[in-house]
C-alpha cells in the first residue's frame, strides 16, 4: 500500500511540519502544553513527576523530528549501515542525556525554574532503563551514543524486557531482589504496531521440490509469536544525527489466538496462551558472566534475532540490489554470542526462502557478521543442548550441522592427520547430551572476531580460539579495547569538572575529541586551577556522603579517603579480597596506640553492586561487607578512621553520583579474568586514582597514565595457572595476615561465623581458585602505599590531573572508529547543519 502523501499535498505538510522548541519561551510552552493536554493535569496538579513527564515530552518531540530526518537521510544516501545486536542495553536515564546532547540543558533549567521546579529534582524522577546486567550492557549503551555522535548510520536491536535487572534492597545485611517494573510511564519509546513480525517456534522440517525441481527444506507447524517493534531515539552529541534503537516485545499472534478454545468457552486456556507468548520478552536474565542454558533464554535469543533479521532483510530488499551486495550494505555486529542464531537465521533466509545456493549464501553470511567476545571464563561460554535446539528450532539445528560438516571437511584437508583437532573444533561437543558451542559457531560465521582489551584479545587467541587461529590465520582475530562515552561519564556525571576543563582548554571540543585532554598537563603549576579541581572533588564527595547518610544512615567524613568498589559481585572480581583487606585494616587500627592512630589517614570503604539471585557465594560477600560495617561503624575506638558502607541498588544513575567522588577505586580481579572492565576508565576520567591488578584494560590504562600514577599489585596472568596447579597439589600456604583475618571472623567478631564458613573455606580448603591468599600481602602493602601517597595532597592532585589528561584513548568514540574502519567498513553520514557549532 502506497503510504506517502502525493506531490501536490506535500507543501501543506511541509508548512505544518513540527519544529520543536529552541528558546526558553517555547520550551515552557511545550512543557505546559504536554502537562495540560498529553497528561491531562493542571497547575494545581503538577508534581515533580508530572514536570519530568512534560519536560521529557518536550525534548522527545525535538528528538523525534531529528530522528525522522536522520532516517530519511540515511535511506536516501543508500550506504552501508551497521546493526548492533545486543541482548542488553543498560541505558540509564534519558532526559539529562537528551538535554545535554541537543545542547539545551541551560534553556531547560531556566524554563523549569520559571515553572517552579529545580532541574535536578525533575531529572531524578526518571526511572533508569536498566535492560542489562553490567559491563556488557553498558558498553552497548556507550556505543550507541558514540555511533550517533560520529554520525554513523547505525541501528541497535534488542529486547524490550518488561522487567529490567531487579532492584536490590539490603535487608538486615542481606540482598533482597525486587522486580523492576519500569514501563509505567516511558516517554522515550514509540510502539510501532505496524511493524510486527511473525516468529515461528517448534514444528518440523519437510523436503519439497520447488518449480525448478530443486530440493528445498520447509519448516512447518509449531507455533507463532508476534514480535512488535518499540523504537527509542538515540541522539548524538552536538549533531542532528539521531539513530534508532529497536526493541522487540512479544505478543500472542492474532492468527494464533485460539478462537476455538475461546468460543468453546475455554477462555482461561486461551488467555494462558496469550500470557505464554508475552513471557518471552518479560524478563532480563539477571546473570553477569554466567550462562544457565534455560530454554526460555534460547527462545528470547531466537525471537530477537529472527525479528531483527527480518527487519534488516526487508530494508535491504527495498533497495532492489542483488544479494551479493548484501555485505556491502549491511554489517551486523554480535555483542557476545547471545545473537549467534542470527548467523543461522540469515543462512536460512538466503537458502530456504530466497533460493540461493548454499556456498554463495554462506559467503554472504560470513562477510556480514562480526563477533566480539567479552569473557574467557568457562562458565560464561554459551552452549545449547542439541535436544533442546532440535525441539525448538529444528531447521536451525540442521543448518548448524551442515555448517559444521563443511567446516570440519575444510579442517580435515588442512590438518589431515589431526583427528583430535576435529573433535576440539567441532561446533558440536560430543557430550551427554550433545551441545552446540555458540562461540565456535559465531567464530566460523563471522569475518572478524575481537576481544575487548589487549590482554584479553591475546588470551582468547591462546586459549578458547587457539585452534581457530591455526585454521584461519591470525588476521581473523583482532583487538578493540573498550571505551566509555565522555558525554555521560564526564560532562553529565561531573558537570563542574567538565566546565573547569572547558575553561582551560578553551571550549568543549574535548568531549568529541578526548585526546584534547592532554593539554591539561600545561596547567599543573596553575594554583587556582588546582584549587578549583580539588574543590570540585570535595563537592562530589559531599554529594556522595549525603546520599550515603540518606540511604544507609551512616555518616561519613568527606575529608577521608574514599575507596570505592562498585560493580557486579563476582568471585573473580574479588570483592572478598577487598573486604578481607578492610578487616585487616580494622584489626590493625584496633592494635594501634592512640599516638599511632593519629598518623593514620581516615578511610571510607564503599561497596556496591548486585549479586545474581542464585549466586550464593556472591550474596555471602555482600553479607560479610554489611556485617563488617555494622561492627566497624559503631566502634568508638575507630571513629572516622574507618567506615564501611554498602550502597544499595547500584545502577547507572547511582554510578553518575559515585564515580566522580572516588579518591581511589578498586579493579582487583584475578589476573586474566576481567576481559576489560570499563568502570576503571570512568573513575580515572573523573580524577580518581585506581588500585588494580595487571588485568584487562588496567594494563592499557597504566601504559597511558604512567606507572607512577596507578597502584598495581598481585600476580600476573601468565603465572595464574601454575599457582592454581600448585594449590591443588598440596603446596597451598595461607598468608599469615589473612590467617589472622580468618581467625577474627571465626571468633565471631562480625556475628555468627557459620554464615561465612563457605566463603573462608573456599580460600583455605578448596584450592583458592581466585588467588586471594597469593595476592593478599601485595594488596595490603599497596594499600599502605596509597595511604602514604594520600598524605601528600599536592602530589596526589598532580597524579590525578596528569591521569585525566592522558585518558583520551578510552573514549568509546575511538573504539567505534576502530570497529567502523577495521571491522564494519562503514562510513559516517555527516549532516550538513550541525547544532552547537
Ligand atoms: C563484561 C566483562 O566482564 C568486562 O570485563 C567487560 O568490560 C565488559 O564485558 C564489556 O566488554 N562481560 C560480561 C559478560 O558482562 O556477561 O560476559
Amino acid at each position: 500500500v502506497e503510504a506517502s502523501i502525493p506531490e501536490p499535498q506535500r507543501d501543506a505538510w511541509k508548512k505544518h511540519s513540527a519544529q520543536g522548541f529552541t528558546t526558553k519561551e517555547q520550551f515552557e510552552d511545550e512543557t505546559v502544553r504536554h502537562v495540560e493536554t498529553t497528561l491531562a493535569r493542571s497547575l494545581f496538579n503538577c508534581d515533580e513527576l508530572a514536570a519530568y513527564s512534560g519536560a521529557s515530552l518536550a525534548f522527545r518531540d525535538r528528538l523525534v523530528i531529528e530522528w525522522n530526518k536522520t532516517q530519511q537521510r540515511q535511506t536516501f544516501a543508500d550506504q552501508k549501515r551497521v546493526y548492533y545486536l545486543s541482548l542488553e542495553f543498560l541505558m540509564g536515564r534519558a532526559l539529562d542525556n537528551a538535554m545535554l546532547n541537543v545542547g539545551l540543558k541551560d534553556v531547560a533549567r531556566a524554563g523549569l525554574k520559571d515553572l517552579g521546579f529545580r532541574i535536578e529534582d525533575v531529572i531524578s524522577q526518571e526511572h533508569d532503563a536498566a535492560l542489562g546486567n553490567g559491563g556488557l550492557g553498558r558498553l552497548a549503551a556507550c556505543f550507541l551514543d558514540s555511533m550517533a555522535t560520529l554520525n554513523y548510520p547505525a541501528w541497535g536491536y534488542g529486547l524490550r524486557y518488561r522487567y529490567g535487572i531487579f532492584k536490590q534492597e539490603i535487608v538486615d545485611g542481606y540482598q533482597v531482589e525486587v522486580p523492576d517494573y519500569w514501563l509505567d510511564f516511558n516517554p522515550w519509546e514509540f510502539p510501532r504496531h505496524d511493524i510486527t513480525v511473525d516468529i515461528q517456534f517448534y514444528g518440523h522440517v519437510s523436503r519439497h521440490q520447488d518449480e525448478d525441481g530443486k530440493n528445498v527444506a520447509v519448516w512447518e507447524g509449531g507455533e507463532i509469536v508476534d514480535a512488535v517493534a518499540y523504537d527509542v531515539p538515540i541522539p548524538g552529541f552536538q549533531t542532528p544525527t539521531t539513530n534508532n534503537l529497536r526493541l522487540w516485545s512479544s505478543k500472542a499472534s492474532k492468527g494464533e489466538f485460539d478462537f476455538q478454545k475461546f468460543n468453546s468457552g475455554d477462555y482461561e486456556a486461551s488467555v494462558g496462551d496469550q500470557q505464554r507468548a508475552e513471557t518471552i520478552s518479560a524478563v532480563l536474565y539477571p546473570n553477569d558472566n554466567l550462562e544457565r542454558g534455560k530454554e526460555l533464554r534460547l527462545k528470547q535469543q531466537y525471537f530477537w534475532c529472527a525479528a531483527s533479521l527480518y527487519d534488516i532483510v526487508r530494508r535491504f530488499k527495498k533497495s532492489k540490489k542483488a544479494w551479493s551486495a548484501f555485505p556491502d550494505m549491511v554489517a551486523i555486529q554480535l555483542n557476545d554470542t547471545h545473537p549467534t542464531l542470527a548467523i543461522v537465521e540469515l543462512q536460512r533466509i538466503l537458502v530456504d526462502l530466497e533460493g540461493l545456493d548454499w556456498v554463495e549464501a554462506w559467503g554472504i553470511v560470513q562477510n556480514t557478521f562480526s563477533y566480539a567476545n567479552h569473557t574467557v571464563m568457562p562458565e560464561a561460554l554459551e552452549k545449547w543442548s542439541v535436544p533442546v535446539m532440535q525441539n525448538l528450532l529444528p531447521r536451525h539445528l540442521q543448518i548448524i550441522y551442515e555448517v559444521n560438516s563443511q567446516f570440519l571437511q575444510m579442517v580435515e584437508k588442512q590438518f589431515p592427520k589431526d583427528r583430535d583437532m576435529l573433535r576440539r573444533v567441532s561446533i558440536i561437543e560430543e557430550s551427554q547430551p550433545k551441545m552446540v558451542r555458540m562461540a565456535y559457531l559465531a567464530t566460523i560465521g563471522s569475518h572478524k572476531v575481537n576481544g575487548v582489551a589487549e590482554l584479553h584479545s591475546d588470551l582468547i587467541k591462546s586459549t578458547i580460539f587457539k585452534d581457530f587461529v591455526e585454521i584461519y590465520g591470525p588476521d581473523k582475530f583482532t583487538n578493540v579495547t573498550n571505551g566509555i562515552t565522555p558525554r555521560r561519564w564526564l560532562h553529565q556525571a561531573n558537570p563542574r569538572l567538565s566546565e573547569l576543563i572547558a575553561s582551560k582548554l578553551g571550549g568543549y571540543e574535548f568531549l568529541t575529541d578526548l585526546t584534547k585532554l592532554n593539554k591539561l598537563e600545561h596547567f599543573l603549576d596553575d594554583k587556582d586551577f588546582k584549587k578549583e579541581w580539588q574543590e570540585i572533588k570535595y563537592a562530589n564527595k559531599v554529594r556522595l556522603a549525603q546520599h550515603i547518610v540518606n540511604t544507609t544512615g551512616v555518616r561519613v567524613n568527606p575529608k577521608a579517603l574514599f575507596d570505592i568498589q562498585v560493580k557486579r559481585i563476582h568471585e573473580y572480581k574479588r570483592q572478598q579480597l577487598n573486604i578481607l583487606g578492610v578487616i585487616h585494616r580494622y584489626l590493625t587500627i584496633k592494635a594501634m596506640s592512640a599516638e599511632e592512630r593519629k598518623k593514620l589517614a581516615p578511610r571510607v570503604s564503599i561497596f556496591g553492586g548486585k549479586a545474581a539471585p542464585g549466586y550464593w557465594m556472591a550474596k555471602t560477600v555482600i553479607h560479610l561487607v554489611c556485617s563488617v560495617g555494622e561492627v566497624v561503624n559503631n566502634d568508638k575506638d575507630v571513629g572516622d578512621l574507618l567506615k564501611v558502607v554498602y550502597i544499595e541498588d547500584y545502577n547507572v544513575s547511582k554510578a553518575e553520583i559515585i564515580t566522580p567522588a572516588s579518591d581511589i577505586s578498586e579493579h582487583i580481579s584475578t589476573a586474566g579474568t576481567e576481559a576489560s572492565g570499563t568502570s576503571n576508565m570512568k573513575f580515572v576520567l573523573n580524577g580518581g586514582l585506581i588500585i588494580g591488578t595487571c588485568d584487562g584494560a588496567n594494563i592499557e590504562i597504566t601504559r597511558e597514565v604512567g606507572e607512577s600514577n596507578i597502584f598495581l599489585f598481585g600476580n600476573l596472568a601468565e603465572d595464574v595457572e601454575d599457582l592454581r596447579h600448585a594449590h591443588n597439589y598440596g603446596s597451598f600456604k595461607l598468608d599469615p595476615d589473612l590467617a589472622k583475618v580468618f581467625d577474627a571472623i571465626k571468633d565471631g567478631a562480625f556475628g555468627d561465623a557459620n554464615r561465612f564458613t563457605a566463603l573462608c573455606s573456599s580460600i583455605t580448603d578448596h584450592g583458592d581458585y581466585y588467588l586471594v591468599s597469593d595476592d593478599f600481602n601485595s594488596y595490603i602493602k599497596t594499600h599502605a602505599l596509597v595511604d602514604e601517597a594520600y598524605k601528600d595532597q599536592d602530589a596526589w592532585l598532580e597524579k590525578c590531573i596528569t591521569s585525566v589528561s592522558r585518558m583520551g584513548f578510552f573514549s568509546s568514540d575511538r573504539c567505534i572508529q576502530e570497529y567502523a574502519e577495521m571491522i564494519w567498513n562503514v562510513e559516517p553520514l555527516v549532516p550538513e547543519q550541525r547544532n552547537g557549532k
